[in-house]
């Protein structure tokens, strides 16, 4: 794998049809390219440096995802083998290594489907003010970070300033169906369990994660980056506290750093020190290395 870090992606001739703050989409024709950049974000900022490794990490462990699931769940994944790229992309071929997917086209379900197995983050947040998350109550006198009795499914919906915001199972089923919201509810408890599950035994928590789905022919397909730290909250199981909430797998050292600075947490984002971009690396390949069992 070669080292050379991919902050900004241009790929002549090639439509961008979507871009994200580290991921983008580019057409094919009868497929798209989704690849994944080095750009990291914290605090809703994209930082000026890239993370080695990053884009990679994330793109190989959604492959391992879709493998581990198997057929159980459709997936939009066709090839991340660089034969099956077109021609006209071979002058980017060192640029996109490992860090590619060519992936179906699906028609997009509008609805982020979080699955939460810990209460943490805006999750703890709704539960401290009303008892409920997502209008589902849970029992009293719950911690920070504390595992749930039982994953739940809180489903989010893009807000018109971008942002995702929780919305009820109602909600949901109001905006594409009840039928195919159930489906989606027990197909993503059913993934996250069993992922979960796994990442448990290599000691690694996923507190909570989101996946999206397409539709292609009437089925239901995974689509996007599936289970990795950029999705999902990795948490390493040696440094898991109830009541506290537990340091990030992978952005641990940038939070660290961005909170001694008198940063206001607005655009541009400080560059990062060398020590924390390589530490920061580490992260990433060590949550890679324990999630499928070897090196990157
Ligand atoms: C996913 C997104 C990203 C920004 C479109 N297989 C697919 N078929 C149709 N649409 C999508 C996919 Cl993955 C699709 N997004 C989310 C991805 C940058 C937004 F890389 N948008």
């Amino acid at each position: 794998m070669t080292k050379k870090v991919v902050t900004h992606l241009e790929l002549e001739g090639f439509t961008k049809v979507a871009s994200g703050k580290v991921r983008e989409i580019f057409d094919l024709g009868d497929s798209f390219l989704f690849v994944a950049s080095d750009r990291i974000s914290a605090f809703d900022v994209v930082l000026p440096n890239g993370i080695p490794h990053k884009g990679q990490v994330l793109t190989q462990l959604s492959k391992f995802w879709f493998s581990f699931l198997g057929d159980s769940v459709e997936n939009h994944l066709i090839s991340a083998d660089p034969k099956d790229l077109p021609a006209a992309l071979a002058p980017y071929h060192e640029e996109l290594e490992g860090r590619f997917m060519i992936v179906r086209k699906l028609e997009m379900i509008p609805v982020e489907c979080v699955v939460r197995g810990y209460l943490v983050g805006s999750g703890f947040k709704e539960y401290r003010q009303s008892g409920t998350v997502c209008g589902i109550r849970l029992p009293e006198g719950m911690e920070c970070a504390q595992k749930l009795e039982t994953p739940i499914f809180t489903p989010a919906a893009k807000a018109t300033d971008g942002h995702d915001e929780n919305i009820s199972f109602e909600k949901m089923c109001e905006m594409v169906g009840e039928d195919l919201s159930k489906q989606l509810r027990d197909l993503s408890i059913d993934i996250y369990s069993r992922a979960a599950q796994h990442a448990a035994g290599q000691g690694v928590i996923i507190a909570d994660t989101k996946f999206e789905f397409g539709m292609l022919d009437g089925r239901i397909v995974l689509a996007d980056e599936v289970l990795t730290p950029d999705s999902s909250r990795y948490w390493p199981e040696d440094e898991y506290v109830t009541g506290k909430n537990p340091p990030s797998f992978d952005k641990q050292f940038v939070r660290d750093y961005l909170s001694t600075l008198d940063w206001d947490k607005n655009p541009p984002g400080p560059t990062l020190p060398d020590e924390i971009i390589s530490g920061t690396t580490d992260r990433y390949l060590e949550a890679y290395r324990r999630i499928v069992g070897h090196d990157l």
